[in-house]
């Protein structure tokens, strides 16, 4: 089989990927896109499960029109959501979005239960009010008691297509309920939850040949014939397969969407005191990596505004416009939890600004300003930070996904942080689902030489530090505006 299709669905959109390895380059073709969100019902917001199948399977009669007969396939999507299924196999509820605010204030009450260095001692995950450890806890007792099995949102997407049932590692991790030496799931944690280790399935690394897709479904939409191959179903582990290598250089990556995820790649956890404050977490990644990384909020910041203006302006004249403006006049602290969504992210920036005394953001050119600037200082704190949690030098930052195309902020970063910015590919996290696919089916040895391969395919964008008047000032403001 030589046709390989990524299913990439992020927060904000998904894409079908057509994948071909050929003379040692991997040629990518998209080949079906549509949107993606979540909707607010009865003050609740879910995602459209049953939608994304359907955009998969439009996705897929899409490659048969374009001469694809026979496919593997991977998915991925974002993670920490899941999807309760009844004892006759089918979805039991919708599926609550990690932004719904009824998390709000249930970490306190798992804490006053399991203290939080035990979870990270056991878990080594970083505290999220949306982990799907509280999700769990918060979800509805009646409506938890009928499920017989928990998937996570690939997982039940697999399960749609196939009928096969697993639960995914990469995207498991995330639910912080694994445990770091079992590497299963966490029998106390469970015990908090009432819940046991029969409600999820087997965990299922990326690279299993799971199934083909079902013959009745082939048949009644006139579809390719699909190997499913277990991706790395998080979109995150996904996207740091697809960072090309980088030789005798030290570097850290972010993974630029809706998030940014701002680590390094490690053979070990990193759970100590230290790590825990600082609130690193440490997602596993395929072929027994980890991720060691903290959640930064990316692009959702500027997503929110261009949805406030009634998508006037595309990501593109979005950075043009905050280039011609003045730069570092207003900072805001990107990771408080007041922008994980707001009424209004608009107000909710112009707010922050005023009660820290500072210029307040009129235009959407100056909120968006503001956005990057504070978003390049972000990435300078967390990569210092980072640099102390591991003891190893960061001297190159790796952008992928979809921000690595902003050029405003790769330089910012680069300016601010003070290190060489290598920017792509943007389809980092199309490509690492794809590449766990040649691993599998061809021959490539592993991580590295797809890596290789990643690099030599796709143009990567450097960016140089140049030197920042006033830097020691900046600096010093950015510190007060992190204690906001
Ligand atoms: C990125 C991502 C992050 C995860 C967040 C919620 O798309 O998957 O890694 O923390 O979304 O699932």
């Amino acid at each position: 089989m030589f046709n390989h299709i990524a299913v990439d669905i992020g927060a904000s959109s998904g894409r079908l990927v057509l994948g071909r390895l050929e003379d040692d380059k991997i040629l990518l073709e998209e080949i079906h896109r549509f949107s993606n969100g979540f909707t607010e019902r009865n003050g609740s917001c879910f995602w459209d499960i049953d939608y994304l199948y359907d955009q998969i399977i439009a996705g897929l009669q899409k490659a048969k029109g374009c001469g694809v007969l026979k496919c593997t396939l991977g998915i991925d999507t974002w993670a920490v959501d899941y999807v309760l299924i009844d004892e006759n196999g089918e979805k039991i509820q919708d599926v609550y979005s990690y932004r719904d605010n009824r998390t709000e204030n249930t970490m306190e009450k798992v804490t006053a239960q399991i203290s939080p260095e035990e979870v990270y001692t056991k878990t080594g995950i970083q505290q999220l009010s949306f982990n799907t450890l509280y999700q769990l806890y918060i979800h509805d007792p009646l409506e938890l008691e009928k499920a017989y099995k928990i998937l996570m949102v690939p997982d039940y997407l697999y399960y749609k297509l196939s009928g096969h049932m697993m639960n995914e590692v990469t995207n498991a991790s995330t639910t912080q309920l694994l445990n770091l030496q079992t590497r299963d799931y966490d029998t106390d944690l469970l015990n908090l939850l009432h819940l046991k280790r029969e409600h999820f399935a087997a965990l299922t690394e990326p690279g299993e040949v799971l199934a083909f897709v079902s013959e009745a479904i082939v048949q009644q939409y006139d579809l390719p014939e699909c190997l499913l191959i277990c991706a790395a179903t998080h979109d995150t582990a996904s996207s740091v397969l697809g960072v090309p290598v980088q030789e005798g250089r030290s570097s850290a990556f972010i993974s630029s969407g809706t998030w940014s995820l701002l680590g390094v790649e490690l053979s070990h956890p990193i759970n100590n005191h230290d790590a825990m404050k600082a609130n690193y977490t440490n997602e596993w990644g395929a072929f027994g990596t980890y991720r060691f990384l903290k959640n930064v909020m990316g692009m959702w910041l500027i997503q929110e505004v261009r949805r406030l203006g009634d998508y006037r302006y595309s990501f593109a004249e979005l950075a043009e416009l905050a280039a011609n403006e003045e730069g570092f006049r207003s900072l805001i602290p990107c990771n408080h939890p007041r922008f994980l969504n707001p009424l209004n992210m608009i107000e909710e920036i112009r707010r922050a600004c005023l009660e820290s005394g500072q210029h307040v953001p009129t235009t959407i050119s100056q909120v968006a300003r503001c956005i990057f600037d504070s978003l390049a200082l972000s990435y300078y704190s967390y990569l210092n930070e980072l640099e102390e949690l591991t003891g190893t030098p960061i001297d190159v930052v790796q952008i992928v996904g979809g921000g690595s195309n902003n050029e405003l902020l790769c330089q910012l970063t680069a300016d601010v942080t003070g290190r060489e910015v290598l920017a792509g590919p943007t389809e980092s996290t199309a490509l690492g689902n794809i590449a766990v696919q040649l691993i599998r089916t061809r021959d490539i040895s592993g991580i590295h030489e797809v890596r290789k391969i990643i690099g030599n395919s796709f143009e990567i964008k450097s960016y140089l530090p140049r030197k920042m008047a006033n830097f020691k000032e900046l600096i010093n403001r950015w510190s007060l505006v992190l204690l906001l």
